[in-house]
């Protein structure tokens, strides 16, 4: 348990009282909800600058009953740890990609269909429409609660140590990391590759060490939880949109009022939307940056990569996998896949 200096405070202040033998003339009650809330991103990434502001409009609104704090960057774990702690509610909130969730709710890997997405119109209409709204009724389901948007994580891109992966037949053999989820592995083994599962808090540093060679993920966070000290090529593969859905833990939620639920809801809903256009404004200017930083970008043929996965059989296991009915929703926004 992490004792917050409010706390501290009032003990001394209390403390102090008592010796004075009166009432603590200072210090404030603490929030009738304390909350906490995790995530897998530095502070300095949207997705923790929209949703502190939003805990400081929560906390306002609510004229301070529910406060929100908020633990960046795997300061409380990995994503599988944190993905234990919502369910036991060790913590309250936790922004999580559709993918790492499936090891939970198998169907909310469905983004990750490799090529499914022509691009961000149709994500928002497939994922804040029936798609999305297919996945989150499994999620409640389970006794987690989640919120209506996802946060947006990107499109992603290949990176590497050694060599730029221009053609298929440049994954034979190379080691990836991968989020730990089976479509992840899945992905990369159908391409030929040795993939690993290691959580985000473990990335940089298996990269520098070269326990692997290479990692995918959104130019966006390359820059800036800098994995671009330790990758050198990009490789625009566009292979994957993933985004994060916010979740609560079940009982935590229940046990707000609904007047203060809403009050909740809005400013998440306001901060979510918020972080979209802030990534949209990041991903104009990121590659030039990250050419500045030295990295070198390649532009292969997806439609190479995609046959790949058609001969593989990656798009008819996953079609049984999630079932007629969810697949039928995912190919209304993506065109028949495989
Ligand atoms: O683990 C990752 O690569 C990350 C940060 O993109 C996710 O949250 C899936």
């Amino acid at each position: 348990m992490t004792i917050n200096r409010r706390r501290f405070v009032q003990t001394l202040a209390g403390s102090a009282a008592l010796a004075a033998g009166v009432r603590p003339a200072f210090g404030q009650p603490a929030a009738e909800f304390q909350m906490k809330w995790a995530n897998n991103i530095p502070a300095t990434h949207p997705s923790t600058i929209r949703v502190k502001e939003a805990a400081d409009k929560i906390k306002a609104e609510t004229k301070g009953r529910v406060d929100i704090q908020v633990f960046p960057n795997n300061q409380l774990g990995s994503d599988t740890d944190m993905l234990s702690q919502i369910r036991s509610g060790a913590i309250d909130f936790f922004p999580l990609s559709g993918l790492i969730l499936q090891t939970l709710v198998p169907v909310a890997a469905i983004n990750g269909v490799a090529f499914a997405f022509k691009d961000y119109a149709t994500v928002w209409a497939a994922m804040d429409g029936d798609l999305g709204a297919f996945v989150r009724e499994t999620v409640g389901k389970t006794g987690l609660h989640s919120f209506d948007r996802q946060l947006d994580n990107g499109y992603r891109q290949i990176t590497s140590s050694t060599k730029p992966i221009a053609t298929p037949d440049d994954l034979k053999g190379f080691k990836i990391r991968v989020p730990p989820s089976p479509l992840w592995t899945s992905l990369f083994k159908a391409l030929g590759a040795s993939p690993t599962s290691i959580n985000f808090s473990e990335t940089y540093s298996a990269l520098q060490t070269k326990v692997v060679e290479g990692q995918e993920n959104a130019l966006s966070l390359l820059e800036i939880a800098k994995l671009y000290e330790v990758q050198k090529y990009v490789s625009m593969t566009d292979h994957m949109w993933d985004g994060q859905w916010v979740l609560a833990n079940g009982k935590s939620w229940a046990s707000l009022p609904k007047d203060l639920q809403a009050i909740v809801t809005r400013n998440v809903t306001a901060a979510v939307l918020a972080q979209r256009e802030d990534m949209a404004k990041l991903n104009v200017g990121v590659e030039a940056t990250l050419k500045q930083k030295g990295m070198i970008f390649n532009y292969p043929d997806k439609t190479a990569f995609r046959a790949v996965l058609t001969k593989a059989g990656f798009y008819e296991e996953w079609k049984g996998k999630f079932g007629a009915e969810a697949w039928a929703k995912l190919e209304k926004y993506s065109g028949k896949l495989g």
